[in-house]
């Protein structure tokens, strides 16, 4: 390798950059079309569209980590599964996989996982990681954003850290939290509405029913992925994510149809 010598850069500078750029693209997305909370396969997916489609997405992850449990499948073996046709997606996002058998396809995780990540953020949603759910704005009986903070801030005991959480706002708010369904809890909390909590385990009903319940629960807020299960009491499907994908596009794409009304 030639020698090389980086560029000049002072620590103050470089601590400059971090935040004139941070607070620039926050201040920007205090407003949103959409917020999706959580970035798991299906929170990505739903990201990735809605950017696609021209739409100001805000992504809220409460880890440093984006993915959820896309990156491992099940029983840390990091391999994932994927029913037809969810393959199409796979194919959408130029990840290699092969088939088991017969409309039954594998996957490595890490790879099918970042693959999904850099399509979310190449079609331009935004992601604001190590930020929790604290709670939802809610004006006459409509989800109008939700309420952050800091995830560090969020797991400490109220008696150190009583900070108060901010707001965003914005048109629609998807709840892509997973088993959680914590944006649904939080309307649950307050006698909206009433999670059935997830069913037993049975794979060949349960994609087909998340999907065709992925919807918009209560107005300004739509489910997407497992927490489609627990808001509907659907049975589960294990270490296979077709619905999760297939869930989040169908979840962008009735924001997209609600945005035109
Ligand atoms: C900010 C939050 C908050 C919060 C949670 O769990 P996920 O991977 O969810 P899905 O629905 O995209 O995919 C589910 C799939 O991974 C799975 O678990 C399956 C298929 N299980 C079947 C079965 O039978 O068990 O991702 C959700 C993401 C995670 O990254 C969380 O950290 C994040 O949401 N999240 N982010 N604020 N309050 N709660």
């Amino acid at each position: 390798m030639e020698p090389m010598e980086f560029s000049h850069a002072s620590e103050s500078q470089i601590t400059r950059a971090i935040v004139d750029e941070f607070a620039k693209e926050f201040e920007n997305y205090v407003e949103s079309d959409v917020i999706i909370v959580g970035g798991g396969p299906a929170g990505l997916m739903a990201g990735k569209e809605l950017a696609s489609s021209g739409v100001k997405v805000l992504l809220i992850e409460r880890n440093n980590y984006l993915g959820g449990g896309f990156w491992l499948g099940g029983f840390l073996m990091n391999k994932l599964t994927v029913r037809a046709p969810a393959e199409r997606i796979l194919d959408e996002l130029d990840v290699p996989y092969k088939e088991y058998s017969e409309g039954l396809y594998v996957s490595d995780g890490p790879h099918a996982c970042s693959k999904l990540i850099a399509a979310a953020c190449d079609a331009g949603a935004k992601i604001l990681n190590m930020v929790a759910l604290d709670d939802v704005v809610l004006h006459n009986e409509r989800v109008r954003g939700v309420v952050i903070n800091w995830t560090p801030v969020s797991a400490l005991p109220r008696e150190i850290a009583a900070i108060d959480p901010v707001s965003l706002e914005s048109k629609l708010v998807i709840d892509a939290t997973g088993h959680d369904a914590s944006v649904v809890k939080k309307l649950e909390e307050r006698g909206l509405i009433k999670a059935k909590g997830q069913g037993a385990m049975w794979v060949e009903r349960s994609e087909n029913l998340v999907v065709a319940q992925t919807s918009e629960l209560y107005p300004g807020l739509i489910v997407t992925g497992m927490a489609v299960a627990t808001a509907y009491g659907l049975p589960r499907m294990g270490p296979t994510f077709g619905a999760m994908l297939v869930s989040g596009k169908k979840a962008a794409e009735l924001a997209v149809e609600k945005l035109k009304l």
